[in-house]
C-alpha cells in the first residue's frame, strides 16, 4: 500500500510533469540528465558537449552537425529561476587556458542550449536542450528513499564489515560498540558517531580504495547543512523490534527521515524525476586502479541508483502523468587512458558492470546503448620501442605530483606510458584475486596504473578557438539527441 506521503509525492510529480509537458508542446525540449558518481566526469562532459555543439566540433558520427543541417547552437537563459547557471565559460577557460580540470561540483546547476536545425525535409526547426549538472554524491542518496533507517543501518554495517572497508571502519566500530540503541537520546555520542562514520566514508573514497557505495552523500559534501541534525546520525547495531520512545534509536530514525525529507526528496522531485534522457557516466578505470573490490562496489552502487530511474517509453497519457526516461546511454569515461585497441574491451567491461540495469531498461521499452568515450582527450597514441617489441603506448602530461616507479611528475613533461591491457576474460573479473590493485598491493605491483593527465595543449589557429579533441563524443550525441534532429 502506498503511504499518504507517497501519494502526495506522486501528485506533485504529476503536476510538474503537466507543466513540463505543456511547455514541450510549443517548444520541443529535451531534459538531459548527466548522471554519474562523484569524479565520473560529468562536468567535463557537459563542458565538452556544449563547446562541441556551439563551436562546431569534429563530430563525424553526429549526423545532423556533420551534414551541415545544424545552423547554429547557442546558449540561452536557463529556465529554472532557483537553479544557478552552469559555469560553462569558467570551466572552459580552466580546461583550455590553464590546462586544469574543473573543481569538484558542490551544487546543482543548469544550462539551456537552443539548436536551430533543418529537418531532412527542409523545414526549419528548433530544439531546446536543458542540461543539469550536480555533485555525484547526491546520486548515492536516491536509493535511500526506499529504505527505512533499520534497513539502511543493517546494510551499512554489513558493508563496513567486509573486505578492505573493515580496517577503514575500525574507529567507527569501536565507538559503535559503546552505544546502546535502547538507551536515552544522546547528542554528544551521536555527534561523535556521525563524525567517525563520515571519516570512514571519506577514507573509502580515497584513490587507493575508490569505493563507490558511500551513502549518505551529503556527509561527504554537506554544503549549508553542515552540522544540522538532519546530517547528524549514523547506523546502529539494532535488536529486533521497534524503537522505544525517546531512545537513541528513535532519535536516529527521526534524523534519517529528516535527511530524506530535506535533502533527498526535493532533489528527486525537482530534478531527477523530470529527465527525458540520461547519460550515465561511469569511471571504471579508477575502479580498475584500486582492485576487484572497487569494481564490485561500483557494480552494486550502479544497480541501486538505476532502480530509481523511471524508465520506459510512455504513451501520451502516461507521459502526461509520469515523465519517463526513454533513452539511456551508459558511458565509460576517460577512455583516453587506454590505447584505442582496448576501447571495445572497456565497453565490454561496462556492459558487464551495468548488465542487469541494461536488461531491465530494455524490458521497459527504453533504448539503451553502451560506449567508451573521452569527453576531452588528454593523450595521444604512439608505438614505443621496448627492447625488441613495439608497445602501443599513451603520450600525455601527467598532473603534477602523480607518481610512477617512485618518480613524481612535475606537471610539465610529456611522457609515454603503457597503461596495461584490459583483460579479455570478464567472467572472473569481479572476484577477489582476479587482478591486483592499489587497495592490496604497492603501486608497482598493481596490474593497472592509470595516471591522471592534464588536459591537452591546444594549437591555436589564428583567433579561432580550437576544437577540443575527444573520443566517441559524437557517437554519444548521435544516440542521445540525434533522433530528435531528423
Ligand atoms: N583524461 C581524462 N580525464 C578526465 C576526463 N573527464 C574527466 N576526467 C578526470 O576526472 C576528473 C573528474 O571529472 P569531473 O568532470 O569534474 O567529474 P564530476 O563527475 O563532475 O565530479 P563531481 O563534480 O565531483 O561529481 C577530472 O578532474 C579529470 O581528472 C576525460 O575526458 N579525459
Ligand atoms: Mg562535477
Amino acid at each position: 500500500m502506498a503511504s499518504l506521503s507517497e501519494l502526495v509525492e506522486e501528485a506533485r510529480l504529476s503536476a510538474r510533469a503537466l507543466l513540463d509537458y505543456g511547455e514541450g508542446l510549443f517548444n520541443p525540449t529535451i531534459r538531459l540528465g548527466v548522471t554519474g558518481l562523484s569524479r565520473a566526469g560529468k562536468t567535463v562532459f557537459i563542458t565538452a558537449l556544449v563547446h562541441g555543439l556551439t563551436r562546431g566540433g569534429r563530430f563525424p558520427v553526429f549526423e545532423s552537425l556533420a551534414s551541415g543541417r545544424i545552423a547554429k547552437a547557442r546558449l540561452a537563459p536557463q529556465p529554472d529561476d532557483a537553479v544557478p547557471r552552469f559555469a560553462y565559460e569558467e570551466h572552459l577557460r580552466t580546461l583550455v587556458e590553464e590546462r586544469r580540470w574543473p573543481n569538484s561540483t558542490v551544487d546543482i546547476s543548469e544550462l539551456r542550449l537552443v539548436i536551430d536545425y533543418q529537418r531532412h525535409n527542409g523545414a526549419e526547426r528548433t530544439l531546446t536542450l536543458d542540461i543539469v549538472d550536480y555533485p555525484g554524491e547526491w546520486l548515492l542518496d536516491l536509493p535511500l528513499l526506499n529504505k527505512t533507517y533499520e534497513e539502511w543501518s543493517a546494510e551499512s554495517l554489513a558493508l563496513a564489515r567486509a573486505g578492505p572497508r573493515t580496517e577503514l571502519a575500525a574507529p567507527f566500530q569501536a565507538h559503535l560498540a559503546t552505544l546502546d540503541p535502547l538507551a536515552g537520546e544522546n547528542e554528544q555520542a551521536t555527534l561523535i558517531a556521525a563524525r567517525l562514520f563520515t571519516d570512514y566514508l571519506r577514507a573509502c573514497r580515497d584513490d587507493r580504495f575508490a569505493m563507490s557505495l558511500l551513502p549518505p552523500g551529503r556527509f561527504l559534501m554537506p554544503g549549508n547543512l553542515a552540522g544540522s541534525p538532519a546530517l547528524t546520525f549514523a547506523p546502529l547495531d539494532l535488536p529486533e523490534g521497534s524503537a522505544p520512545d525517546r531512545s537513541l534509536w528513535a532519535m536516529m530514525v527521526r534524523r534519517f527521515e529528516a535527511y530524506k525529507d530535506i535533502v533527498v526528496r526535493p532533489f528527486f522531485r525537482d530534478h531527477f524525476s523530470r529527465l527525458d534522457r540520461q547519460i550515465v557516466l561511469v569511471d571504471a578505470l579508477s575502479a580498475f586502479n584500486a582492485g576487484p573490490e572497487a569494481l564490485h562496489d561500483l557494480e552494486a552502487a550502479m544497480a541501486g541508483i538505476l532502480d530509481c530511474f523511471r524508465i520506459g517509453r510512455g504513451t501520451i497519457l502516461s507521459t502526461l502523468f509520469r515523465p519517463r526516461v526513454d533513452r539511456i546511454l551508459f558511458a565509460a569515461t576517460k577512455a583516453d587512458h587506454l590505447h584505442h585497441l582496448s576501447h571495445d574491451r572497456l565497453e565490454d567491461v561496462l556492459r558487464r558492470t551495468v548488465g542487469q540495469a541494461v536488461a531491465r531498461s530494455e524490458l521497459a521499452g527504453a533504448a539503451v546503448d553502451v560506449v567508451a568515450l573521452a569527453a576531452v582527450r588528454a593523450t595521444r597514441e604512439a608505438l614505443v620501442q621496448r627492447g625488441r617489441d613495439k608497445l602501443p603506448s599513451i603520450l600525455g602530461t601527467p598532473a603534477k605530483g602523480e607518481l610512477a616507479n617512485g618518480e613524481a611528475f612535475d606537471g610539465e613533461t610529456e611522457v609515454a606510458t603503457f597503461p596495461g591491457d584490459l583483460p579479455t576474460d570478464l567472467d572472473g573479473l569481479f572476484e577477489g584475486g582476479a587482478f591486483r590493485g592499489l587497495s592490496t598491493d604497492a603501486a608497482d605491483k598493481a596490474d593497472f596504473r592509470f595516471l591522471r593527465f592534464r588536459p591537452p595543449l591546444l594549437e591555436r589557429n589564428g583567433a579561432e578557438e580550437p576544437p577540443l579533441p575527444h573520443i566517441r563524443l559524437d557517437r554519444a550525441l548521435q544516440f542521445l539527441i540525434g533522433d530528435r534532429l531528423q
